[in-house]
């Protein structure tokens, strides 16, 4: 049985969760994280020193890093279709996936700090507009794509880098702030509202 750890509030569960279910996976899944069991506690820390959430458990096999979670429930558990094989079309949505993990979201970290979070440490008028500023201009960049496509990221067809970037989408359209308009990223928002995992765990009011 698949076990997961991480409170579902947490965009980086809701990868795996959304996953799970376009995998029809059965799961178990713990609350940890802001607001509920600390991911510090040693016996946590044993499982990913990062103390972070997500953790998978899959038998006595341990994994942490959403995005490689993410692909490696699409390896082993029938998720060709949404991670293909062939390696060009592997590539460009690994290319999105880590787009995602490394480019968008650390765009973001700062506005959503002060923003959403309303942290403390993160109080620097400057840097919120630069952040927001960084964030929009990631988000032409999938416009751009968009336009490309006219349907998914990576092409006509859905797949596991839609997961993690229709996540970040819904993201962006929470944070409040001035946003250009984007036509492209708008009918594509309206695209995977159509799937009802994303409805469960993308477009339902969590930021
Ligand atoms: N790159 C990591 C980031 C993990 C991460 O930052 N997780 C956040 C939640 S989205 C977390 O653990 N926050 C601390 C907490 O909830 O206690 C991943 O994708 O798994």
């Amino acid at each position: 049985m698949i076990k997961i750890l991480g409170r579902t509030d947490s965009i980086n569960v809701r990868k795996i969760l959304w996953l799970c279910d376009e995998l029809n996976l059965d799961y178990v899944r713990e609350d940890w994280g802001r607001g509920f069991a600390s991911p510090k506690q040693i016996e946590f820390l044993a499982l990913n020193p990062n103390a972070t959430i997500p953790v998978l458990i899959d038998g006595d096999f341990i994994l942490w890093q959403s995005n490689s979670i993410i692909r490696y429930l699409a390896n082993a558990y029938s998720g060709e279709y949404l991670y293909p094989k062939e390696p060009q079309q592997r590539a460009i949505i690994d290319q999105w996936i880590d787009w995602q993990g490394i480019e968008l979201n650390n765009s973001w970290t700062y506005a959503l700090m002060h923003i959403i979070r309303h942290s403390p440490e993160h109080q620097d008028f400057e840097k919120v507009s630069q952040s927001i500023e960084a964030w929009n201009a990631m988000m032409h960049i999938l416009e751009q794509q968009l336009a490309k496509t006219r349907a998914y990221v990576a092409g006509k067809n859905f797949s596991l880098s839609d997961i993690v970037i229709g996540l970040s989408v819904q993201r962006w359209y929470l944070t409040p702030f001035d946003k250009p308009d984007y036509p492209n990223i708008k009918a594509y928002y309206a695209l995977l509202s159509k799937r009802e995992a994303y409805m469960r765990w993308g477009n339902n009011g969590q930021n």
